[in-house]
């Protein structure tokens, strides 16, 4: 698998970010027990990860502009381009000491995602992916899975929770979705949730009220993964609407149309 001069800087960035998680990781397991908890250690292991990223990035292209989960975005001189980062998606389960968190780089030019990475430091997979050259996990090239009836279907999702979502309407997506369906999970990582339908792991995926840098990598992946991906409204304004739904061409559609489903009236 050839990787293009780009794509192995943001590997490169995402490696060495995910090394100082690990580090963290190993501490926040032993502050589990303190008081406390670990929740300012993880901020700065947080911010620890975007300066590693940041600083490999723009030193690679100086020009190019930055937008990350932990800081003001910084438009570049090069109007073209547009890091799209996220050092640590999947903040709670890091927090809480579970091995379910990603590195996520994605590329932007002229506002379209041409390459991303995403990375798990706890299992050592990475995702990467170029437009037009596919993805791929480490190095094997991935496919989205091939199922084409929802009840056959594992399905992943993101829950509102406490000070977050439209909890009302999540719950009338979920009534519909879990009737028809083989499984749900829920991760936590949105990044590796869509790296995991990439990978034909999970068979569909949607979530809503997330951020440019939870999905940017992501869509990507699930598009050279030969999957479909649109916002709720089948449009593809997912970074600005917040709102992602994914899978196999017949997979997608359906699972859009189970979501969309309309309130039940009794
Ligand atoms: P995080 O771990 O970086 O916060 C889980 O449902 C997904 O939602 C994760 O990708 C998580 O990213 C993201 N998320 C959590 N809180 C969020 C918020 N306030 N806005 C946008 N995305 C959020
Ligand atoms: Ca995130």
């Amino acid at each position: 698998m050839a990787r293009s001069a780009l794509l192995n800087v943001m590997v490169q960035a995402a490696l060495k970010a995910g090394k100082s998680l690990s580090r963290d990781f190993g501490e926040v397991q032993n502050l589990q027990v303190s008081v406390k908890g670990p929740g300012d250690f993880v901020s700065q292991a947080d911010f620890k990860a975007q300066k590693i990223i940041h600083d490999e990035l723009l030193k690679a292209r100086p020009t190019y502009g930055f937008l990350g989960e932990e800081a003001e975005e910084i438009k570049g001189t090069d109007g073209a381009h547009r890091w799209i980062v996220d050092p640590l998606d999947g903040t709670t389960n890091f927090l809480h000491g579970i091995p379910m968190f990603s590195v996520s780089i994605a590329l932007e030019r002229n506002s379209e995602i041409v390459a991303g990475v995403i990375f798990n430091p706890a299992t050592d997979e990475l995702y990467t992916a170029e437009r037009g050259g596919g993805a791929f996990l480490n190095d094997r090239r991935l496919r989205v899975a091939s199922r084409r009836v929802l009840s056959d279907c594992v399905i992943g999702c993101g829950v509102p929770h406490l000070g977050r979502g439209n909890h009302g309407k999540f719950l009338v997506e979920l009534r519909h979705v879990m009737g028809e369906v083989a499984g749900i999970r829920r991760m936590g990582s949105a990044a590796l949730d869509l790296a995991y339908v990439a990978a034909g792991r999970f068979d569909g995926f949607w979530e809503t009220a997330l951020s440019p840098w939870d999905m940017a990598a992501g869509i990507l992946l699930v598009r050279e993964a030969g999957g479909f991906v649109s916002d709720l409204d089948s449009g593809t304004d997912m970074l600005s609407t917040g709102s992602i739904i994914c899978g196999n061409e017949h997979i997608h559609k359906a699972l859009v149309e189970v979501v969309k489903r309309p309130v039940p009236t009794k």
